[in-house]
């Protein structure tokens, strides 16, 4: 609009007001939602901000959420980025009518905004990344690999920063959305309620018998007495790895321990590859959810 394109032209100075305005867009746009999945874009909006953080490299200082260089190609095209575009579309226009906003800090806002909005914990963030270039784009093969072992996942995350409590964390997120052929190949959802953020994830995967699939598509695991649900190899690791097994077995018995090491964990994901100087605000913010707005 005339209005905010003046305040670019005038220096404007966002204040925490104005990125709650942000949110309750992104709360209401992940809503508008009718024709797609379980009504939600909530879950897919998790999913991008977590790949647009995930590519961070503790080595080198590459990747992470800074520059927001999905935006490009070749990343754009990373198979393991494959239907992100439905989220980023979807946020372009917020984009549009808050041109003010970094993509990387609209995407990762957005990541929190749909944790929160769909019953998950609160999960500090504050603003700071700036849009970066396409000589930004990490190296393709920095995410996991559904169908690889605990190695895998140990250099995984461990690359970013990340211990085994984090891990294990950090994968209940599967509770929310679900794998698309045409996506990732794989196929179905991780539980019942997957527009709400729960531990169920780690429940479904002690409490069931997980079985291989029968099917034509990649290896993955179904629950035998629905054959509604799924598991990807490196979900199942987490119950067959000793010290993965730990987490996610208190992680089941205990939604509120999970909440906590979860919003930690995703905050700390979220401000990978930023360099703290750039963050506006010494301590990261809790943004308010849209209910506790209206009561
Ligand atoms: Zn996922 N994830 N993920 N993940 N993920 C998928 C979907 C979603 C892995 C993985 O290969 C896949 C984390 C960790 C890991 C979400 C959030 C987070 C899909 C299905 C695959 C294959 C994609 C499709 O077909 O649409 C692997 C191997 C992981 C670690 C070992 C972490 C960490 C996450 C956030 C903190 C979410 C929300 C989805 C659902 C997306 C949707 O569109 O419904």
């Amino acid at each position: 609009s005339a209005a905010q394109s003046a305040k670019v032209a005038t220096n404007f100075v966002p204040t925490k007001e104005d990125y709650q305005k942000v949110y309750n867009r992104i709360a209401e746009v992940i809503d508008d939602a009718d024709d797609y999945d379980n009504g939600s874009f909530g879950p897919v909006v998790v999913r991008l901000a977590w790949h647009a953080s995930g590519t961070y490299d503790k080595a080198t200082g590459t990747g992470g959420s800074n520059y927001a260089t999905m935006r490009f190609q070749p990343e754009s095209l990373h198979g393991a980025n494959a239907g992100l575009h439905v989220a980023r579309e979807v946020l372009e226009k917020i984009k549009q009518e808050f041109s003010w906003i970094s993509y990387g800090d609209l995407w990762t806002l957005a990541g929190v905004a749909a944790v929160q909005e769909m019953a998950g914990p609160k999960v500090p963030w504050r603003p700071g990344r700036i849009d970066g270039f396409e000589s930004h784009v990490p190296p393709d093969g920095r995410l996991p690999d559904a169908s690889q072992g605990a190695p895998h996942i140990r250099d995984i995350f461990y690359r970013m920063g990340f211990d085994d409590q984090e891990i294990v964390a950090l994968c209940g997120a599967h509770a929310l959305g679900r794998c698309h052929t045409d996506r990732s190949g794989y196929d179905g959802p991780w539980t019942f309620s997957p527009t709400t953020f729960t531990n169920d994830f780690y429940k479904l995967l002690f409490d069931e018998k997980w079985v291989w699939k029968k099917w034509n598509g990649p290896k993955q695991l179904e629950d035998k007495k629905t054959k509604s649900l799924m598991m990807l190899p490196t979900d199942y690791v987490l119950t067959q790895d000793k010290s993965f097994k730990k987490y996610a077995k208190a992680y089941a018995d205990d939604v509120d321990l999970f909440f906590k090491d979860f919003s930690a964990a995703y905050s700390k994901l979220l401000e990978l590859g930023v360099p703290t100087q750039q963050f506006v605000a010494s301590e990261a913010w809790i943004m308010q959810t849209v209910d506790e707005q209206n009561s």
